[in-house]
């Protein structure tokens, strides 16, 4: 989400958000943007009612975990967590959480930046292209504004850049690999993350990867739907769905991930049905 950026997308996710009832939600890192609060802090309405909204959801019963990332690390401080908590029953804050899938599936939901080597070990590099990034989305939003492109992304050319910037460090630091071993060491069949804006659904003969993406150039979230499917809902593109076998056990084959288009019009009913679901990260 980045809240705080005035990059951040708080009113379309105030919608997302609205749309479920979930059993619990997952705020898969990034949430809150503290690199914003020396440089241009921007907290909007839509902001505060976003956070209206989450304690609403936990009042009426939904877990909220709260995954720590690289931009909200101050997080990691057990002592400003034990006090912020203190006034927010049902809020769980953590570096990882191991979500049970309601056939048995487990994944490892972490946000992903302590498996960058370039964010670990070169964080002057990571704060740099940050502020490169920034400018872009700035430039683009002016473009944007200009043409008014209402209908197509905003951010897209800068979603194409920094997709080119992450696969570059996704490809020197083996990100996806390193995630994937450290979940299998926990037991877990596979690893929900963000970090690299890059939303998505990976299959394996015995690993998933998905990536929740984010709420400043993409716009996407993902859910797990009562029939079992995990479901990447995306503002710009059709929908990815991972149909998970009904039983956990040894995969032998991989899965294929359908887009909206793709599934049949059974599956379709199925995956529109309602608007309920059990889990979901954002
Ligand atoms: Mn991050």
């Amino acid at each position: 989400m980045h809240l705080g950026s005035k990059h951040s997308r708080a009113e379309e996710f105030l919608a997302f958000l609205r749309e479920f009832q979930p059993d619990s939600l997952y705020l898969v890192g990034d949430f809150i943007d503290g690199w914003k609060i020396n440089t241009g802090w921007h907290w909007s309405n839509a902001c505060d009612e976003i956070i209206a909204h989450l304690i609403r959801l936990a009042q009426q019963g939904t877990a909220i975990r709260y995954v720590a990332g690289n931009h909200d690390a101050f997080l990691r401080n057990p002592a400003f967590r034990a006090g912020c908590l203190a006034t927010l029953p049902r809020f769980e804050v953590a570096n990882e959480f191991v979500l049970e899938t309601s056939a048995g599936w487990k994944f490892l939901i972490t946000h992903g930046d302590l498996f960058d080597c370039v964010e670990l070990n070169a964080q002057w590099l990571s704060k740099g292209s940050t502020a490169l990034y920034d400018v872009c989305l700035s430039l683009n939003r002016w473009y944007h504004k200009i043409w008014q492109h209402r209908d197509c992304n905003p951010h897209g050319q800068c979603a194409v850049l920094k997709d080119r910037v992450k696969r570059w460090i996704r490809f020197v630091s083996g990100f996806e690999n390193k995630l994937l071993h450290h979940a299998k060491e926990q037991d877990c069949d596979g690893v929900i993350c963000g970090h690299i804006h890059t939303p998505d659904i990976v299959t394996g003969d015995s690993m998933w990867y998905c990536n929740t993406g984010d709420w400043i150039e993409n716009c996407t979230g993902l859910v797990e739907r009562h029939d079992g499917q995990l479901h990447l809902v995306r503002r710009y593109d059709e929908d990815l769905f991972l149909r998970l076998p009904s039983q956990r056990g040894p995969l032998r084959q991989e899965i294929p991930v359908k887009k909206a288009t793709s599934l049949d019009e059974r599956e379709l009913v199925a995956a529109s049905a309602g608007t309920a679901s059990r889990v979901y990260a954002a």
